[in-house]
């Protein structure tokens, strides 16, 4: 098998573990779960063992996957940078009653949704041989912008041997270089182990925008600029015929696709995608197949079919394509997807019938992170990794039955059946995070990662 010849390279899927202050808060303008959901009482205990519960099914498949540690908020630290002050409780109670759209912001267990973590490329596409990571610099939503500093500390102690794996610096946190990571971009190759071609995607130029020549959204951000994602490629030392940018659909923006991994997936030599995915559809296609060693196959699900609002409602294309070794490839929707007729009925009149190599669809419930604009796809950052990257890991971030009972037993502990938006002020709830996370570093074996434990 053509993996094993090439190093056997395979896909880790590192899933973002739901953290304990998983809120329903309304924040992500443009994203249409999010601003739908806002105000409404969330599970964070459930969403956390829905997403152990797909990693664990996935891993059982023979998938190989990992999982990322939620971050700890409330985020004091940039309570306190924004001129609050005294102790946790006082910040708290000023910060709920002064600003409580700050205390929301900075309760968003959004680290979940490990997708926009960061860019990774392959050692096998890069010219030092190396892994190369760019954490996002999440910088279009307060809330996610905080992120990038610990997801680069947790990134650093997993991806630790600087022989194997290169990190680099988030991009200026500016709105020319707004990057929301592994979302926007896309490896297509022959399989795993074999060179890659990499589609950036992008919502908006940030340096000489022509509206004629390339119309932006009218009404929600186009998340993504073209500079940052030439920046990343940049970074991690990609040539020209290993890359194409292509710009987003900027009606589906405005439909809400927040980010490409809304409208479309690949894998392999598949790309799966709506029609309205890209502003020009045929020059995506055709340069992707002039830099493919391997012939592109595209799987193109057309508006009469699944409309954009059933694809936003649905999240048809957040699904996660996966590569098994028999050469055909496995589709795991949300939930979601079987309760909107056009969609399931695209499923399997149209993706599992049709020529391309999807033969199997799995259906996941994680409903707790999908009313916040969060499906299967955006709970995991893929890392291609070698046999020899895979055992060159620091910490115990590499699902098994073990680990998976013990983040069980862990969530039981820990997190609350119920939080309401009202409740985020509770110095209890921030005492509870912190217990947590400081006990879940021991489970994961990470070492400090933490604000609270840097000191
Ligand atoms: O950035 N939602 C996230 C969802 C991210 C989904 N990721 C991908 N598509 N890859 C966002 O919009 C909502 C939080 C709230 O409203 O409480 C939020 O941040």
């Amino acid at each position: 098998m053509s993996e094993l010849r090439n190093g056997d390279y395979r896909e880790v899927n590192f899933d973002g573990l739901v953290g304990p202050t998983h809120n329903y808060a309304g924040l992500a303008l443009g994203n249409v779960a999010s601003m739908t959901h806002g105000g409404l009482v969330a599970n964070p205990r459930e969403a956390a063992l829905q997403g152990l519960a797909k990693m664990k099914a996935l891993m059982e498949m023979g998938y190989p996957q990992g999982v990322l540690p939620p971050q700890q908020r409330p985020d004091l630290g940039a309570l306190r940078a924004l001129g609050f002050s005294g102790s946790d409780e006082r910040v708290l109670a000023r910060a709920a009653g002064e600003a409580p759209q700050l205390l929301r912001a900075v309760c968003s267990a959004s680290s979940m949704w490990t997708a926009n973590a960061a860019t990774v490329t392959p050692s096998l596409d890069a010219p030092d041989g190396r892994v190369h990571l760019t954490p996002a610099n999440l910088q279009s939503s307060f809330h996610r912008f905080l992120e990038p500093a610990t997801t680069a500390r947790v990134l650093a102690a997993i991806f630790h041997d600087p022989s194997r794996f290169a990190h680099h610096p988030a991009l200026p946190a500016t709105p020319a270089f707004s990057d929301e990571g592994a979302a926007n971009h896309t490896r297509l190759a022959g399989d795993h182990g074999e060179p890659g071609v990499h589609l950036y995607v992008y919502g908006r130029k940030a340096f000489g925008w022509d509206n004629e020549i390339a119309p932006a959204p009218k009404r929600f951000p186009a998340r993504q600029t073209l500079e940052a994602s030439q920046a990343v490629a940049r970074q991690h030392g990609l040539a020209d015929h290993q890359r194409v940018f292509a710009q987003q659909h900027p009606e589906a923006i405005d439909a809400g696709v927040f980010h490409n991994d809304v409208i479309a997936v690949g894998n392999g030599p598949v790309l799966l995608y709506h029609e309205m995915a890209f502003l020009d559809e045929a020059a995506v296609l055709d340069e992707l197949r002039a830099r493919l060693a391997t012939p592109l196959i595209p799987v193109r699900v057309p508006a009469e079919a699944v409309s954009l609002a059933d694809a936003v409602g649905s999240y048809l294309f957040n699904s996660q394509l996966l590569s098994n070794r028999d050469g055909s490839m496995t589709l795991v929707v949300p939930g979601e997807c079987q309760e909107r007729e056009s969609v399931w009925r695209t499923i399997q009149d149209h993706l599992l019938a049709g020529p391309n190599p999807i033969a199997e669809v799995v259906v996941k419930d994680v409903k707790q992170s999908m009313r916040n604009g969060g499906g299967p796809a955006c709970l995991r950052l893929r890392v291609v990794l070698s046999a020899e990257e895979r055992a060159a890991f620091s910490g115990r971030v590499l699902l098994d039955d073990a680990l998976h009972g013990e983040l069980v037993a862990w969530v039981g502990r820990h997190y609350r059946d119920r939080l309401a938006p009202e409740e985020l002020a509770d110095p209890q709830l921030a005492e509870e995070t912190r217990q947590a996370l400081d006990e879940l570093t021991g489970i994961l074996a990470l070492g400090s990662v933490y604000p609270f434990q840097l000191g």
